[in-house]
């Protein structure tokens, strides 16, 4: 028999970004989920607005990855990631770099987008040394950026509050301007017209420092924590022209925007802009089994084949790289993706998508409602009461069976691909509704 929770120790358990004390007054608990809906404790049916957390693009309990998931873990629950190799690890290392654009042909894999952004970045460093450019050491990211929680992604990461607590971070990194606008491009559907030249601003550090000694950038395609920020168009393929240019490494962070949420396999193939290596996580297994994975280019795999064959190319990995379950779990997850045609699908309904979030222009408090795919941010005026309105409203959507992200004064929403258009419709009259009933 299982505790009921009211009887177990709530202390025991430390939350991740979150508000433990509050929480503790007035939990919020999920229990089961099955396609769009979650059940909570109180068995209520709670709308999936969000993916879980970006991940669950194919919807909850997805029968193929369920069936995955059981068989492997009866048939091999574990082996060595180092010096020993298994089918469903080559299997869906071919899958990811079948489904990646070229030349990103070859899957580093690891447990989670923290992981494979401190990857990410190992790996450009190294692969310079490796070409006899070791002074290429300087990493740079963005100001608003989320590239997971290890030091390597809050140091190249820009948003203060996951940096602020933790001391000096890694040394000689630099940071791009973030691209939101909201003076020119407030309420831009899709790309923003503007801001394209923010890209140009790589160059102003390259001549601080030298292309002789950075090793790469570090973006995500569209930054997604930090409240939904597609790039102004034509930024994206700036970026690459500046990053051949003066031979810097550009990795994509598609750890959100990968698997379909912009309605297309990856950012990359959507934009036609393609990084040297991009890390990924979330949607590679529908996030029923953790996984992250870095797709990386001939030319930096080739870099790291030329040694000693006897010797490890890479000193790097983990316990869990290629865990036969996540492995299991991600062929599953793409076969569904393939089958049910998710990726089209978000595409296909985008446009409804932007008209429902486009339609809460002018509802109390909102000042900016961005989209791409099947994302979108409503950002709200901010105001002086110790909790946001985007929390006020996250939490009276939950107890309307409507689940939400938030954060600061933005809300998001990113629904699985498997949405209905009357679900589409329910998410933004809910939160239409909450917005007129709060101050
Ligand atoms: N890169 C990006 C772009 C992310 O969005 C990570 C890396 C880190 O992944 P892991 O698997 O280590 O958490 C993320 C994670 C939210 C939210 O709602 C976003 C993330 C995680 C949790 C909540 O803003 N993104």
């Amino acid at each position: 028999m299982t505790t009921p929770f009211a009887d177990s120790n709530h202390d025991a358990l430390w939350l991740p970004f979150t508000a433990n004390r509050q929480f503790r007054d007035a939990p919020r608990m999920l229990v089961s989920a099955k396609g769009m809906y979650y059940r909570d404790d109180k068995g209520r049916e709670v709308l999936d607005g969000c993916a879980g957390l970006w991940c669950v693009n194919a919807g909850h309990g997805a029968p193929r990855i369920v069936e995955a998931v059981q068989k492997t873990v009866a048939t091999l629950d574990f082996a060595p990631a180092f010096q020993m190799g298994h089918p469903l690890a080559f299997e869906a290392a071919d899958r990811v770099a079948r489904l990646a654009p070229n030349p990103l042909n070859h899957v580093f894999f690891c447990n989670s987008g923290s992981e494979a952004g401190d990857t990410a970045l190992k790996i450009a460093i190294a692969y310079h040394r490796l070409r006899g450019e070791g002074t290429r050491t300087r990493l740079i990211g963005r100001e608003r950026a989320y590239h997971g929680v290890g030091f390597g992604g809050i140091s190249v990461g820009g948003i203060s509050g996951n940096r602020k607590l933790y001391g000096s971070l890694l040394t000689g990194v630099d940071h791009l301007p973030h691209t939101l606008d909201l003076r020119r491009n407030a309420f831009s559907r899709g790309l923003p017209e503007h801001g394209a030249e923010l890209a140009d601003d790589l160059e102003r550090i390259v001549a601080l420092h030298d292309a002789s000694n950075i090793a790469a950038v570090i973006v995500e395609p569209m930054a997604g924590s930090t409240g939904v920020l597609p790039a102004p168009k034509g930024y994206l393929k700036r970026l690459r022209e500046i990053c051949t240019k003066h031979g810097i490494v550009l990795i994509f962070d598609e750890v959100i925007t990968g698997f379909g949420r912009l309605g297309a396999s990856f950012a990359a193939e959507k934009y036609g802009v393609v990084p040297d290596i991009m890390t990924v996580a979330k949607g590679i297994t529908n996030g029923t089994i953790p996984m992250g994975a870095n797709i990386v280019s001939d030319e930096i795999f080739d870099a790291f084949m030329q040694g000693p064959r006897e010797a490890i190319d890479l000193p790097h990995g983990y316990t869990y790289s290629a865990h036969p379950i996540a492995c299991a779990a991600a062929i599953a997850t793409l076969d569904t993706y393939a089958e049910e045609h998710l990726f089209e699908r978000a595409a296909a309904l985008s446009p409804y998508f932007e008209e429902a979030a486009h339609s809460l222009k002018g509802a109390p408090h909102v000042v900016d409602i961005r989209n791409e795919g099947l994302v979108a941010g409503i950002e709200l005026a901010p105001r002086t009461a110790k909790t946001t309105r985007a929390f006020e409203v996250f939490e009276r959507a939950f107890h309307e069976g409507l689940l939400l992200r938030y954060t600061g004064d933005i809300l998001a929403i990113s629904p699985p691909l498997i949405i209905e258009k009357n679900e589409i419709d329910r998410i933004f009259e809910t939160i239409g509704r909450i917005l007129k009933s709060i101050d």
